[in-house]
């Protein structure tokens, strides 16, 4: 095993710790929260529990969580993902993705009699709520996300005739409100804390009586990890990222590091994708990774970068995150009749 966190060094070769070039001392900067969210952790082992509980195959709809190495993992074990319900066969066990569905999904696989675990995480399922509270309540609903996105695919087909997606800047402009005194902004829960802000500003000079979310809907995991990376970006010559490229909250993480001042930042799956020139001339290396990636990755780089003289990390710690989650209701319950040992992608 390579370097550990916390200001240790393993086998501290003087030459080693210097940059020759800058005659400074090479280091890495970890942050801290990094990685896994509750939600994704709750997913991942509620794929893994409905393989040992009910055996391959098991059907997901849609990548579990955004992560290269996750769905790779899961597929060799017997998982099959599909894109959507319909390919399916009758009567077998599909998992609905940490992301979310809408209602029409749940009924097409009700119609197709499929039995279903929903792993949508809470924290979406708050969202959901408010939709169709805000529907009830008829105020035309403003969601602030990424077009295409899955989550907000689902979010929105809450209530698709009241919903709005905010997506560019330019989207502001055209949204259409049947009441002004009845708007409500909610979100997408991996967005960019600061240029959602910029969007919500954007939108009260339209609707000056424009309502919030009731509680955040960029969820704790997103803004603790935006916030690690925007600590420790100022000193970092470079910032490397582990996530997958359809992993919002990961390419999030690249914008927000170079904008509170990384001198260069790049997202990667695996160690092996790191540039060598993104190297050249650098003394810092931030690194962190998105809300889907297992930690056994970002060790991987700290591997890969202290074969490169980068054995020296620091943990950078922003928060401590406690959060857990219950696993699904309908897991839960025929766990309690076949009790199993966890097998995490960690
Ligand atoms: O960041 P996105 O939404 O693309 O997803 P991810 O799978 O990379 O990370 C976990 C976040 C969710 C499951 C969305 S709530
Ligand atoms: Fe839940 Fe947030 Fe993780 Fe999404 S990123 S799964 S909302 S905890």
């Amino acid at each position: 095993m390579g370097p550990y966190p916390g200001g240790m060094t393993t086998s501290p070769e003087a030459t080693d710790l210097v940059d020759q070039d800058a005659g400074r001392t090479k280091r890495v900067l970890l942050a801290k929260p990094r990685g896994y969210c509750a939600g994704v952790d709750r997913a991942v082992v509620t794929v893994e529990k409905a393989l040992e509980t009910y055996g391959p195959p098991i059907y997901v709809r849609k990548e579990i969580v955004h992560n290269r190495h996750v769905v790779d993992t899961l597929s060799e074990r017997g998982v099959i993902f599909v894109d959507e319900t319909d390919e399916v066969p009758e009567g077998a066990l599909v998992v609905f993705s940490a992301h979310g569905v809408s209602p029409a999904v749940h009924a097409e696989a009700a119609r197709r009699n499929l039995r279903t675990i929903d792993a949508t995480c809470p924290l979406v399922t708050k969202v959901h709520k408010e939709v169709n509270r805000f529907a009830r309540e008829d105020y035309d609903i403003l969601l602030i996300g990424h077009e295409g996105h899955e989550e907000v695919e689902g979010t929105a087909g809450e209530a698709p005739d009241r919903v709005q997606l905010v997506d560019k800047p330019e989207d502001v402009d055209k949204v259409q409100v049947r009441d002004p005194s009845r708007v409500v902004w909610l979100s997408q829960t991996t967005l960019s804390v600061d240029e959602t802000m910029e969007r919500v500003d954007q939108l009260k000079k339209r609707f000056p009586d424009l309502q919030a979310p009731p509680s955040d809907d960029i969820c704790y995991a997103t803004s603790n990890r935006q916030q690690a990376v925007k600590a420790m970006a100022p000193e970092c010559d470079l910032v490397i990222v582990v996530g997958s490229q359809n992993s919002s909250n990961s390419k999030r993480l690249v914008e927000v590091a170079l904008q509170a001042g990384a001198g260069d930042a790049h997202l990667v799956d695996y160690a092996s994708q790191i540039d060598e020139q993104w190297l050249e001339g650098v003394t810092t290396v931030g690194v962190t990774s998105g809300a889907s990636v297992p930690d056994v990755l970002v060790m991987q780089v700290l591997d890969h970068l202290a074969e490169r003289g980068w054995n020296h990390v620091d943990e950078v710690t922003t928060a401590n995150e406690k959060v857990t989650f219950a696993l699904p209701r309908e897991l839960r319950k025929d766990l309690d009749d076949n009790p199993t040992k966890p097998r995490s992608v960690r």
